[in-house]
């Protein structure tokens, strides 16, 4: 409130003393570098109106309220992978404001992206815990914005699990690069921190240890395959597309953690260029994928080195064509 009302102060002086005020910034083009983020975040209060009510706006102060403010930075430090990284500005490379709705109904046990912005719940308190209390998981549901502007991947069986995967990655490397952590220090979970006290497990997933997550009488065991010969046949979760992400996360923890040192550099600049690269078909399979990345991988980094070398042995190991 200081700021603006100096600002405004400053504007009143200068049209009284005749000179133009401060022009607005100028609109961005495609591909300009050091983007700014444009963050609005809502309090859905809740119930399930979307968006709900306006609470925090780019560049306001924070808010009593901690949940939209670990928005807020969350959707920041997604941003800034992007932008600072991989040198995309927001979601659709063309600046798209970025809006998340926090406290979403009663007792809700999720968040998501609805194809226009992200959703988190305050989960039940007795099986999950504020969504938002997981950067990985706030840059998760961003992601499903990221493969929407880009390979658009359809939401089903193979292709499904690809787009599942794709946010998994990109959830942990958001996560991991706030941390400062190198791929050899990261915990590699998805979700750490929001399940209940009394829930049995770590968090919602893993891309180390897929099916190890958690075990616990109310939620189950974590279901997720490592390797194709564990694939899972199932009509349910679209065809198991949260089950089997399990199998190109893991490929993609085996090929960081072989590179080592921070694992968004070399290893996510390889997925980001095949998710963005334009030849990723919108039903591409497992083995479309992982043939594609090694392709990807020799195209920015030259056939035959470390990159090419550890992708190649990743994939092997989990059971895909490289
Ligand atoms: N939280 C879930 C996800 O982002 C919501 C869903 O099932 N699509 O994957
Ligand atoms: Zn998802």
């Amino acid at each position: 409130a200081r700021r603006t009302l100096a600002r405004d102060a400053a504007l009143r002086a200068a049209r009284r003393a005749g000179v133009t005020p401060a022009l607005p910034p100028a609109p961005r083009s495609a591909g300009t570098a050091a983007a700014e983020p444009r963050r609005t975040v809502y309090d859905a209060e809740h119930r399930t109106a979307l968006p709900g009510t306006r609470v925090r706006g780019e560049g306001e102060p924070p808010l009593r309220d901690a949940t939209v403010n670990r928005a807020y930075a969350g959707l920041g430090a997604t941003h800034d992978l992007l932008c600072a990284v991989y040198g995309r500005d927001s979601i659709d490379g063309a600046g798209l404001p970025l809006n998340a709705t926090v406290h979403y109904d009663r007792d809700y046990d999720n968040a998501f992206w609805n194809g226009g912005q992200m959703v988190f719940g305050d989960g039940d308190g007795r099986i999950f815990l504020d969504f938002t209390l997981a950067l990985d998981v706030i840059a998760h549901e961003l992601a499903h914005g990221l493969t929407q502007y880009t390979a658009d991947l359809a939401y089903q069986g193979q292709s499904g699990a690809l787009n599942e995967s794709v946010s998994d990655v990109f959830g942990s490397l958001v996560k991991q690069r706030a941390l400062g952590q190198s791929a050899e220090q990261a915990d590699w979970l998805v979700g750490a921190g929001i399940l209940a006290p009394d829930v049995s497990g770590e968090g919602l997933r893993s891309l180390k240890a897929p099916g190890t997550a958690y075990d616990d009488p109310a939620l189950g065991k974590d279901p997720q395959p490592a390797r194709m010969a564990d694939y899972v046949r199932t009509s349910s979760d679209n065809g198991g597309v949260h089950i089997n992400s399990g199998i190109p996360n893991h490929a993609f923890y085996l090929f960081a953690t072989a590179l080592g040192g921070p694992a968004w550099e070399r290893a996510g600049q390889v997925w980001y260029d095949t998710l963005t690269g334009g030849e990723l078909a919108v039903d591409a399979e497992f083995a479309d994928f992982s043939r594609l990345t090694v392709k990807t991988a020799r195209a920015r980094f030259g056939p035959g080195g470390a990159e090419d070398e550890a992708l190649v042995k990743a994939w092997s190991t989990v059971g895909l064509p490289a």
